[in-house]
């Protein structure tokens, strides 16, 4: 078994704001690894180049893991670079040999300047700095370097493994199970395939979110991974786990924390996902970006669903139809689709938040996305959220209709949805117009409410006309079958990068559209939703 070394601690580290680093770098600083250097003076809301390094003790065939930088890196073995991570918040891994057995200088080089990926007007935060954790492994000769496991038929437990292994390695495998069970399959030029029967099997669903665990071994490696055995399909406007229609019920969520940045640490998440189920939810849209493996994990243990999309915020044409911003959507999507292959709580996978599907030549970039997910894991559903509402004429291309609407918040001036008594027939006329035989999900709903800012007028920003809103479009979504779930905007308010007229609706820097302020400390709309939600339960 191999057993990986966290490089998590305190780093050194350099500023060098504009000017591009080069070796021999001088260091004059420390910071903690995962974190996020732009928070906390001196270096509070820089743009430039930073630089990070720590030794590490290690020889021979090695992995390095990176859990989500920001925004971009380069990442340097000895001096020589070995890689370069290109998305925020993408886990990274990087094959390479670490040479003899000495202390070796990792460095990291990260940009926190925005590019053409992660652009400044979108409304959350570019932080920079390392988001999750670092680690290292030795690997044998031919390491298994990929396994990813399927459920062909949850009715009987049948799934399928698939494994790659280094060097085109061919040669036996034995993969041994929870439940006792034992096969036998081959490597044959570097890949392995089989379709095995599990014996006592349990299902992985919202109220059981059972885990199998597989540890495949080859004459040179051992590596385990777990894996839940569960159906996601729709049926007409429903969404079926396991053969029963769900209602997707829960919120938007932004990786994000006072001071800590994206650097959420595992207890935060765990705090979130808590405080998420107490509340009677069972659903997380991991906008805008790829989410952390550890917040998967916990998702997987604790029967959470999740969406999780490639980073992308309002991309619209031209940029949206450049075969090159085409290819970065794409690399993206499948390196998501395959780090988190095996995470059962995955169920929605998605990309390009609010983008042009309002025009026909996008169908071609919405079609290519679907495409090349399905291709990889066709046991998802795949979608976009559009805000293009009757507009939009790409539907047709995804599993689920996805909508993101704003009545009573955006539309102050529009007599016809503006005002609170709108929200359900609002929805309701869209849902009407939407295509009959596919799911319908709100991906966002909601409203502005500053924290303590209580006003019995319930005017808007006020904590009470939030509560009213979001408990309309939640009855909607609970009420009616034609809705197969709802995520509201959002879970917490989270720091946004402002720019041009947004800064208006963006006050202290922060969409507060949560319904927990960013210290997680409920608005009225939490506790009313709780009451509400709680007459569901059985
Ligand atoms: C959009 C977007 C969200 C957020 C929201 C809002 O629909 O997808 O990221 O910006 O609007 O608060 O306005």
């Amino acid at each position: 078994m191999r057993s990986p070394l966290n490089l998590d601690g305190i780093w050194d580290f350099s500023w060098y704001g504009d000017q591009k680093p080069a070796f021999p770098i001088t260091y004059n600083d420390v910071t903690a690894v995962p974190g996020c250097f732009d928070l906390s003076e001196p270096y509070c809301g820089k743009r430039g180049w930073a630089v990070y390094r720590r030794f590490v003790t290690i020889d021979g065939k090695v992995r390095l893991f990176i859990d989500g930088l920001g925004i971009e890196a380069a990442v340097y073995w000895d001096e020589k670079q070995i890689g370069a991570c290109k998305y925020a918040y993408m886990p990274e891994e990087f094959w390479f040999d670490a040479g003899e057995e000495r202390r070796h200088e990792l460095t990291i080089v990260i940009n926190n300047c925005h590019n053409g990926i992660f652009h400044p007007y979108f409304d959350f935060y570019a932080y920079g700095g390392i988001y999750g954790s670092v680690t290292i492994e030795r690997v044998p000769e031919h390491a298994v370097t990929q396994v990813l496991v399927s459920t062909e038929d949850y009715k009987t437990g049948l799934i399928k493994v698939c494994a790659k292994a280094a060097d085109n390695y061919s040669g036996k495998a034995s993969l041994s199970f929870d439940t006792g069970l034992g096969a036998e399959s081959d490597f044959v030029d570097g890949a392995l395939c089989c379709k095995l029967q599990i014996p006592d099997y349990k299902l992985w669903d919202t109220e059981h979110p059972y885990l199998h665990e597989l540890t495949l071994k080859t004459e040179t490696d051992e590596v385990s991974t777990t894996f839940g055995i569960r159906h996601v399909e729709t049926q007409g406007r429903q969404i079926l786990l396991n053969g029963k229609a769900i209602k997707l019920l829960g919120y938007n969520r932004h990786e994000s924390f006072p001071l800590l940045g994206a650097a959420v640490p595992p207890n935060m998440m765990e705090v979130d996902l808590k405080l998420l189920r107490d509340q009677g939810c069972n659903f997380i849209r991991g906008s805008h970006y790829p989410q952390r493996r550890r917040f998967l994990e916990l998702c997987d243990r604790m029967g959470i669903l999740v969406w999780e999309e490639t980073l992308g915020w309002r991309i619209y044409p031209p940029v949206l139809h450049s075969p090159e911003y085409l290819e970065t959507q794409l690399e993206q999507a499948r390196k998501l689709t395959l780090i988190s292959y095996n995470n059962p709580c995955i169920i929605i996978r998605g990309f390009l938040n609010e983008n042009g599907s309002q025009t026909e030549p996008t169908r071609d970039v919405i079609k290519a996305l679907y495409d090349e997910i399905h291709a990889l894991d066709p046991h998802c559903l795949i979608s976009y959220a559009s805000d293009n509402h009757q507009k939009d004429v790409c539907y047709d291309l995804t599993d689920v209709v996805s909508v993101n609407v704003y009545p009573g918040w955006y539309d102050a001036n529009h007599e016809e949805t503006s005002g609170i008594h709108n929200i359900r027939p609002f929805i309701r006329r869209l849902s009407d117009d939407m295509p009959q035989d596919k799911p319908f999900l709100i991906t966002e709903i909601g409203a502005e409410a500053l924290y303590g800012f209580r006003d019995p007028l319930k005017v808007r920003w006020s904590e009470e006309y939030q509560a009213e809103l979001l408990m309309e479009a939640c009855k909607y979504a609970m009420e009616n079958d034609d809705c197969a779930g709802i995520a509201m905007w959002h879970f917490a308010d989270a720091r946004s990068f402002v720019t041009g007229n947004e800064i208006y609706s963006r006050a202290r820097g922060i969409n507060n559209k949560g319904v927990l302020d960013e210290y997680r400390r409920p608005k009225l709309s939490w506790y009313r939703l709780k009451e509400y939600f709680k007459s569901f339960s059985k």
